[in-house]
């Protein structure tokens, strides 16, 4: 007897040192990509393949991240040098960089209105034939990382701030041959996508309908027609980029009621180009308070995702200040927007994602698979 309950407590003793070391590495988590993996989150950064060659950028994002997603590389003005051909070198670098380090890739994007190459927008080609070349991208560079990117953003930005679908290519100029029939078009592509490869998350991805507002509302009620007709779709992604002058609180009461109800569509959300612009003085710095209220915006985003079983993925547009679209966007007038400095050095907004991540949340720890 006595020596099977010294047993028992011996075990007992064992089971709460490994609780308590496997709450030790989350509390000294020395990356955020060790936090996210115990928070059951993915942690991304888009990444652009020619940067990979430098040594701190490549370190950086392989201690840091778990997931990585192609800024530029896998848009069409890139894999589609010209109507007969497909160049996939740098999207296959990318992946390769990923591959070697453990990290899950998202596709970004398969079809987008803008920054399409101009022998396809100054080509004056036909619904038919814009159909066919858009079935066909979908169904080659989805084949081609079959097993590889693991979701893609199907559909970029297609609706304006009233919730409209936007004029476009692929829509109405000349469109595809759906004009005038709103989300027919989307869903169309969503079909395709889901032909190419049925193993891949599909993704519609907008940009400033992360709260409450028409955007947003068109897109749940797009994606709950969608569920309710069993079109191909898994998730949203909510781009956030946001100024560092935002009212916190408000954004994040806001981004929680809409991550609320788009779960609520059994999808999953992805935060997918977050970042936080500052203002910049003529030297190119920002004010240290505006850097402090980053940190807190950065916080209030990990949170709001956080607690929602919904939200599996957490990606920043880029990772360092030394890169990033904002600079050029804004014509030097805004930046900082990124967690690490242009030197490669954690900001406090670093540390407050960190912080978030390592928070102990034990309902998202049950269901840690993302
Ligand atoms: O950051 C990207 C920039 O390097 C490119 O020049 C531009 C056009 O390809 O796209 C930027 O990324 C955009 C993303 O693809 C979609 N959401 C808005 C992003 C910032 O403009």
């Amino acid at each position: 007897m006595a020596y099977e309950t010294g047993m028992r407590l011996s075990k007992c003793i064992k089971r709460r040192a490994l609780v308590l070391l496997v709450s030790c590495s989350v509390c000294g988590a020395q990356s955020l990509r060790q936090a996210a993996d115990h928070a059951g989150v993915l942690i991304g950064t888009a990444v652009r393949p020619s940067q990979l060659s430098e040594a701190n950028y490549a370190s950086t994002v392989a201690r840091e991240y778990n997931m990585i997603e192609a800024e530029d590389v896998m848009k069409w003005w890139v894999l589609r040098p010209d109507e007969a051909s497909f160049d996939f070198r740098q999207g296959d670098e990318l992946v390769r960089f990923a591959q070697s380090h453990g990290m899950k890739v998202r596709g970004h994007c398969l079809v987008w209105g803008r920054y399409n190459p101009d022998w396809l927008t100054q080509g004056h080609f036909t619904t038919e034939q814009l159909s066919r070349l858009l079935h066909e991208h979908i169904t080659n560079v989805m084949k081609h990382y079959s097993g590889q990117v693991f979701a893609w953003d199907v559909v970029n930005e297609a609706l304006d701030e009233n919730g409209n679908v936007r004029d476009s290519i692929w829509y109405n100029q000349p469109g595809i041959g759906m004009s005038s029939k709103e989300t027919a078009y989307i869903e169309q592509v969503f079909r395709w996508a889901h032909e190419a490869d049925a193993h891949a998350l599909l993704f519609y991805n907008e940009a400033e309908g992360e709260g409450m507002n028409r955007k947003s509302d068109a897109v749940y009620a797009m994606v709950k027609d969608f569920r309710q007709r069993h079109v191909p779709i898994d998730g949203v992604g909510l781009q956030m980029h946001v100024p560092v002058e935002m009212d916190i609180e408000r954004m994040a009461a806001q981004l929680q009621a809409n991550l609320t109800r788009l779960a609520s569509l059994g999808i999953q959300v992805h935060i997918t180009e977050l970042d936080v612009s500052a203002p910049l003085n003529a030297k190119g710095n920002s004010r240290s308070e505006d850097l402090m209220r980053q940190a807190e915006v950065y916080r209030s985003v990990v949170r709001a995702c956080l607690d929602s079983l919904g939200c599996t993925a957490i990606q920043t547009w880029g990772f360092t200040d030394k890169y990033s679209w904002i600079g050029s966007h804004s014509h030097g007038a805004r930046g900082n927007a990124l967690p690490f400095d242009r030197a490669y050095m954690p900001k406090a907004s670093y540390r407050a994602i960190l912080q978030e991540l390592s928070a102990d949340r034990p309902s998202r720890q049950l269901h840690a698979s993302p």
